[in-house]
């Protein structure tokens, strides 16, 4: 792992307003998290502390942002160094206050939170682990705990942890400080890309003056952004399991892997039990696999009376440790469900599935990206009632809990890394390619056990034309498909068929298009010939399943007119029209699915096209439904009762709460 900042890295030396470039640049980058990336769930053997609530902050602003290096903030407590304001978590810190220069704050940003741990944790000869764990923060965190520094993470929206015990131990009944730095600030490297302008012209900016400059369409939030948790485990526990199933009508088979640290000297035992807590299989060791008779498959949403089925898996670990007997126990959620791709279909439990469903974004008023329940499950309960059966996590991984939830609602995922806005050609060299690589890693690591996710997108809209492109993509997918044989992989493109060079790698084809808003503005009548051809063209060229992955138009809520002009409410329906009357063709081909952009609107950089974000969502930024969420609702919940799979019992628009 590269030196810290306080290793001596702050500041580039260079002449003005280059060593703004923070100290980002000198921490290098944080090495692949060794180990398993287990959600922290209480279990008979491990108990959790939520650390959510108000966070003392502090945004350097400094003018080589790195006075909190040089002075050492975390060695105090953090008001100790200068004013501090009150910060939740999880949210982002850019729209909490009034301060329009937090709002577009670039660099370290401090927060630090007191925490007292139950007596019982720090008591027994070190027989427990005490584990400190972030869901996410953005974007590059470096973690102290009383001054000590315990973790570096680079990236955000992936989880990251370390074992605090030896920290924490020694001082019972003691207050623990925890000290976060973050920096948001992007590189040509960092997944998502970016990159820092100097304005240098001294007739037209300040001195100093500088922009980040990114290549995606959403406001870069910064923070904490999902839960920060204490959990426990023994000194000897499980580290990871590995979960895959195979199944025919009658039996399914559960292959587990489990990898335990602390001792070689321990025992394995794991039961499978159903909904009603009856035990189907048991098994023993490391790795096996456990028999299911008559299973209940895992379903998506409106393929089955009862979609997501869930069986339990208990896993019990037993060790020795100085004459004591150490347990730990770990339940899993598993889902049994199969994933096949043909040259024209996408099968789930060797059925037809086809993706009506939404991209999304976690936005929202004020929180910004962090969690937040009430948005969480108001916005699930909207996906069920517009008959949405999934949806793409564009454009990065989406938070844990929200992950939970499509497990258990059956919302199928196309699961998307961080890869979005890729058009540097200095972002496909190796350091780029390296980093991707690792971020697939913990990806994989913390999202493989959902029976929710049924693909892999390594990244959108990058510049896949480009020479080097061909291998980038060629290598993050082998990588990818390396770590996860079971699931298909992709990327969603922008490119032409002819020039892409990423294509011919992956499994399904997902293609964006914004026929009549982007291209022909206000041309509805050109859809119709330019889709077809769309698809035509792809399917020709790789005989691949394809998925619209993106198509919309921006409507300013309230705003009508008939005839349909751009940014009308009746614009952005007759353009859903004129797409999926191309859709209902060519689904009988080889069309798998389509995905509307987006499902609600969502705040972006400033910019003329964008008036207070990008407007293309079907629902408002604050879920209410836009004229075009009727139409789509129609359109699934048709779809969904055409399907012939569908069991009588849900051919009806009530039945979609479980
Ligand atoms: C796209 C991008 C998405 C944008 C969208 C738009 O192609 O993938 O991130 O927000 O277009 O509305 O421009």
């Amino acid at each position: 792992m590269a030196a810290g900042p306080s290793g001596g890295g702050v500041g580039c030396g260079m002449a003005g307003g280059c060593c703004l470039l923070f100290s980002l640049l000198a921490v290098g980058r944080a090495a692949a998290l060794p180990g398993g990336m287990l959600y922290p769930r209480e279990t008979p053997s491990r108990e959790r502390k939520e650390l959510g609530g108000l966070w003392s902050f502090r945004a350097d602003f400094s003018p080589g942002r790195d006075a909190g290096f040089v002075q050492r903030w975390y060695r105090q407590p953090l008001r100790q160094t200068g004013p501090v304001i009150d910060m939740p978590v999880p949210a982002s810190f850019n729209d909490i206050t009034q301060d329009p220069s937090l709002e577009n704050y670039i660099g370290w940003v401090w927060y630090e939170k007191e925490v007292l741990l139950p007596l019982r944790w720090l008591q027994d000869d070190l027989n427990t682990r005490v584990v400190l764990r972030f869901g996410s923060a953005h974007y590059y965190s470096i973690v102290w705990v009383n001054g000590v520094q315990v973790m570096e993470h680079e990236g955000g929206h992936l989880p990251f942890e370390a074992d605090i015990s030896s920290i924490v131990q020694g001082s019972p009944g003691i207050p623990c400080r925890i000290t976060v730095a973050l920096n948001n600030t992007l590189t040509p490297h960092t997944l998502p890309p970016g990159s820092i302008q100097y304005m240098n012209d001294k007739t037209r900016y300040p001195k100093n003056y500088f922009v980040q400059n990114i290549r995606f369409d959403f406001f870069n939030y910064a923070g904490i952004h999902r839960p920060v948790v204490l959990y426990t485990t023994p000194s000897v526990y499980i580290d990871d399991i590995t979960v895959t199933t195979t199944s025919s009508e009658s039996v399914a088979m559960v292959q587990y892997q489990v990898s335990v640290v602390g001792s070689t000297l321990y025992s394995l035992s794991l039961s499978l039990r159903d909904q009603e807590g009856k035990v189907v299989a048991t098994g023993d060791g490391p790795a096996g696999e456990l028999k299911v008779l008559n299973p209940n498959l895992w379903w998506p949403y409106l393929m089955h009376k009862n979609p997501g089925y869930r069986y339990c898996l208990e896993v019990k670990m037993q060790a020795q440790v100085n004459g004591a007997l150490l347990e730990d126990v770990y339940t899993l959620p598993v889902g049994i469900r199969t994933i096949h791709v043909t040259s024209t279909q996408f099968l789930i439990n060797g059925r037809p599935f086809y993706f009506h469903g939404v991209n999304k974004h976690e936005d929202a008023d004020i929180r910004g990206k962090g969690l937040d329940w009430p948005l969480v499950v108001k916005d699930f309960n909207l996906l069920r009632w517009l008959g949405a059966n999934s949806f793409r996590t564009s454009h990065y991984p989406y938070a844990e809990e929200i992950m939970d939830l499509c497990d258990a609602y059956g919302i199928v995922v196309i699961d998307e890394c961080p890869g979005v806005g890729i058009k540097m050609l200095e972002s496909f060299g190796n350091k780029s390619l390296q980093h991707h690589l690792v971020v697939m890693e913990e990806l994989i690591r913390r999202d493989k056990n959902r029976p929710s996710v049924v693909m892999w997108s390594v990244a959108n809209e990058p510049a896949s034309e480009l020479p080097p492109a061909a291998y980038y993509f060629k290598t993050v997918i082998a990588h990818t498909k390396a770590l996860d044989p079971s699931r298909p992989v992709t990327f969603v493109t922008d490119a032409n068929y002819a020039l892409d060079r990423g294509a011919p790698y992956v499994d399904v084809i997902c293609v964006n298009s914004y026929f009549s808003w982007y291209h022909d503005p206000g041309h509805l009548e050109v859809i119709p010939l330019q889709l077809t051809t769309q698809f035509e063209n792809w399917y020709k060229t790789y005989q691949k399943p394809i998925i619209q992955s993106e198509y919309g138009a921006d409507s300013v809520p309230g705003l009508h007119s008939d005839p349909p002009l751009m940014f009308s409410e009746e614009y952005q329906k007759a353009m859903l029209r004129e797409y999926h009357s191309v859709f209902d063709k060519k689904r009988k081909e080889y069309v798998i699915g389509e995905l509307i952009w987006n499902f609600a609107d969502f705040m972006t950089n400033q910019g003329t096209t964008r008036v207070l974000g990008n407007k293309k969502g079907i629902f408002t930024r604050q879920r209410q439904p836009k004229s075009a969420a009727f139409v789509l609702r129609e359109r699934y919940w048709k779809i969904a009762n055409e399907s012939s799979c569908l069991p009588p019992i849900i051919k009806s628009h009530t039945l979609f709460l479980k």
